[in-house]
């Protein structure tokens, strides 16, 4: 080879060496791919256990089979259609029915067997003008059926008016409406703009319906056709009796129209057109209560995701995530609900979850003058639809489909309606910088896990919230957000509200949540505990003439469930517990803390007729001994017979048990007075529209459990680049682009129809 073509081969080597090392430095820049977010850590699968289906939510076939074996008990005489008219026999509800807490726990602590897989049915009866509950089981099957009615609620059969408005029950009533509005067409044209099929009036009600046991009078108000009706009232509302369940002998009992009451439409016409009334006259009006952004969106606000692949992991009805493990389910009537919570594998509650939400509403006009809602009566859960990846969750959460049988007949699937994400708090769990003798730094970011459902029930949104966090505690929250309740304004409407838009009056109500907290301390054993302080005079040791007044520890033990019912005005200990018998290193009652953050005020006075329906909300806090006959503090039929209720939690108290060394069970109720302002249009924002209760460990542990996570940080003076004991020294090593699943949505599929 001659010594050019050598060197030539050289130079050319030389070159692809320097080609090579750029290229190698250009790509280093270029952040590489991450591992796909869904996933959660390998490690964090085999911690799963199926022991949690004891306490999942019925499947789209159980609810099948359920339902086909009630449709085919010929004695029944179900009704198959999803728009049954009162006079039939409905297929109302299939839900889980719990299985026994001893049960539960012989199976889970024990290795007892797996307690029979039940189903709770309602069944209206419109044939023979009753309501029945039963129990459908063992599934999946032979099944057989049994009337729980008089065993659950002391009575052989409901009354028929105690039942919910179904879906077939509305679309009777929308007939009535349109007949009202043909006769009305030129009033209701002239008043509000009313063109039929174009421009409609929509119906929002009031309840209770009406002021005695038995009676189904409800008073409608009517709202302008826009998207936001809540906050578009016309001042136009009508009382219907629709008792009977013969539709045709409903009637118009009464009409409001500018503040002014009409016998029956034939008068209010004679009236109008005599020209002897107040009369309203119609002005289009832009739609104040849109929700589609003034200016388009600009950009993207900061996003989370999981560098190292997901700390949690869902199976099932199980999520793990570090030391936590819990088990959850979504009931239709009472919403999200989690069992068998454990930390570092200690089981600390049996049961949280949600029991009714409450609103007491003031106003000057019918619709909603006498307005209290119960919403476990309409199905809190039942409302949990599809949840908005990166708004209703961080984009990257894990999402979860639930099924539902509720006023239908077919299984509803609710896709990506619970999301679970960890989330960083953005303020620190704890930290300490440096002192006067030391330079360090030990912290640890606020890295908690929520569990959430959001669910929209006619005007208001509810977002639900259960918090796991690093330090051993959980919490229980609620946000309100969506439209607030309207009234038309007349003469005398500023006393309950505030105007938010013309003609338009924010009406003043109370938000009342129960949550249920059945904590386990170390075994079901437990007592009830409070802590508190008080100044107490003492003279000061090395001056004996001097005194002071020096702040002393005051500790309690209830012993009783009418001592541990705490009202809302009285003054409550601040400290709340329940506690175990058995002491920390340090000699004390391990227990876990309720906090409650709450602004509920004024619960509705005793004296008032309807206030045994809602009992449960006269406690901040009330501790009962576990029963399994007491598994809600409200129920289905709360809201339709609210006079005379079948579940009234004050009697849950009433027997006065010794809850010393008891399975305790926390009511606990959170809430805020709403005086609605200009600020609510168009929606109410949820900053400062909350409340809830937090589960602490107090003297449970002999330390913080959070100096063992994971994500504590230290250095001190020096080693402020060394990556051993802080993470965030080497983020630059772990950084990668994210891949994001693509954005989809389909909730619209399951909301509510008519027709
Ligand atoms: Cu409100």
């Amino acid at each position: 080879m001659n010594s050019l073509l050598k060197y030539l081969l050289i130079l050319l080597g030389l070159i692809s060496v320097i080609i090579n090392i750029v290229l190698i430095c250009l790509n280093s820049n270029r952040l590489p791919k991450c591992r796909p977010t869904s996933r959660p850590q390998e490690s964090l699968l085999d911690k799963h256990s199926n022991k949690s289906l004891v306490f999942a939510d019925l499947t789209a076939e159980e609810y099948k089979s359920v339902r086909d074996y009630m449709w085919g008990q010929k004695e029944l005489k179900i009704s198959r259609s999803f728009t049954a008219k009162p006079s039939e026999n409905f297929l109302f509800l299939i839900d889980l029915s719990l299985p026994r807490k001893a049960d539960v726990l012989r199976y889970l602590d024990a290795n007892g067997q797996k307690p029979a897989r039940e189903a709770i049915v309602v069944v209206f009866n419109g044939e023979r003008g009753y309501l029945k509950e039963y129990v459908v089981g063992p599934l999946p099957g032979p099944l057989q059926h049994r009337d729980v009615t008089q065993k659950k609620y002391n009575t052989p059969t409901l009354p028929f008016t105690a039942r919910t408005v179904t879906i077939g029950e509305y679309v009777e009533l929308f007939k009535l409406f349109y007949q009202v509005f043909q006769k009305l067409e030129k009033p209701l044209r002239e008043s509000f703009g009313y063109i039929p099929q174009k421009r409609e009036l929509l119906p929002f009600e009031g309840m209770p319906r009406g002021i005695k046991s038995g009676d189904r009078k409800t008073w409608v108000s009517f709202f302008r056709d826009f998207n936001g009706m809540y906050v578009h009232p016309v001042g136009f509302e009508m009382l219907i009796n629709h008792e009977s369940s013969n539709t045709s002998q409903w009637t118009i009992d009464k009409l409001m129209y500018n503040g002014q009451y009409f016998e029956n439409i034939d008068k209010f016409l004679v009236d109008y057109q005599a020209g002897s009334i107040k009369k309203i006259v119609n002005k289009n009006i832009l739609n104040y209560a849109s929700l589609k952004p003034r200016e388009k969106p600009s950009g993207l606000g900061p996003q989370q995701y999981y560098l190292q692949g997901k700390r949690f992991s869902v199976q099932n009805n199980q999520v793990i995530y570090l030391d936590w493990s819990f088990a959850f389910g979504l009931s239709s009537l009472t919403g999200m609900r989690v069992f068998d919570i454990r930390f570092k594998g200690a089981r600390i509650a049996y049961e949280l979850s949600v029991q009714e939400a409450m609103s007491v509403y003031g106003s000057v006009t019918p619709g909603m003058m006498l307005t209290k809602f119960l919403d476990s009566s309409i199905g809190i859960g039942r409302f949990a639809h599809e949840l908005v990846r990166g708004i209703d969750c961080p984009y990257a959460a894990t999402y979860v489909d639930t099924y539902r049988y509720i006023d239908t007949n077919v299984t509803q699937r609710f896709r990506n309606s619970i999301c679970v994400f960890e989330h960083d708090i953005g303020r620190p769990l704890r930290r300490h910088f440096s002192d006067f003798f030391h330079n360090g730094y030990g912290g640890m970011a606020n890295s908690a896990l929520v569990f959430r459902t959001i669910t929209a029930i006619g005007n208001y949104d509810y977002i639900w919230d259960f918090i796991f966090y690093q330090s051993g505690s959980v919490e229980a929250k609620v946000h309100a957000t969506g439209y607030i309740s309207s009234s038309y304004k007349i003469d005398g409407s500023l006393k309950y509200g505030h105007q938010v838009a013309e003609n338009v009056l924010g009406n003043i109500h109370t938000h009342f949540i129960n949550f249920k907290v059945d904590l386990d301390i170390l075994g079901v054993k437990n007592i009830f505990q409070t802590k508190d302080m008080i100044y107490k005079e003492v003279s000061l040791p090395w001056i004996p003439s001097e005194k002071a007044k020096i702040p002393q520890l005051v500790e309690q033990q209830i012993g009783t469930e009418k001592e541990a019912a705490m009202l809302h005005n009285a003054k409550t200990p601040r400290y709340l517990h329940i506690a175990s018998n058995q002491t920390n290193r340090w000699g004390h009652q391990r227990s876990y803390r309720l906090q409650v953050v709450s602004f509920a005020g004024d619960h509705l006075p005793e004296s008032e007729s309807v206030e045994k329906s809602m009992s449960w909300a006269r406690y901040k806090v009330a501790i009962t001994k576990h029963k399994d006959e007491e598994q809600t503090s409200s129920s289905l039929f709360g809201q339709n017979y609210m006079w005379t209720p079948f579940v009234d939690f004050s009697k849950y108290i009433e027997d006065n048990e010794v809850i010393d060394n008891e399975d305790l069970v926390a009511w606990v109720t959170a809430g805020f007075l709403h005086i609605p302002h200009a600020e609510d249009i168009p929606n109410t924002v949820t900053v400062g529209n909350g409340g809830g209760v937090i589960l602490r460990p107090h003297n449970y542990f002999d330390e913080d459990p959070s100096i063992n996570s994971p994500d504590g940080v230290y250095f001190g003076q020096g080693l402020e680049s060394d990556c051993e004991y802080n993470k965030m020294a080497c983020l630059e090593k772990d950084q990668c682009s994210s891949t994001l699943e693509p954005f989809t949505y389909h909730g619209f599929e399951g909301v509510m129809k008519f027709e």
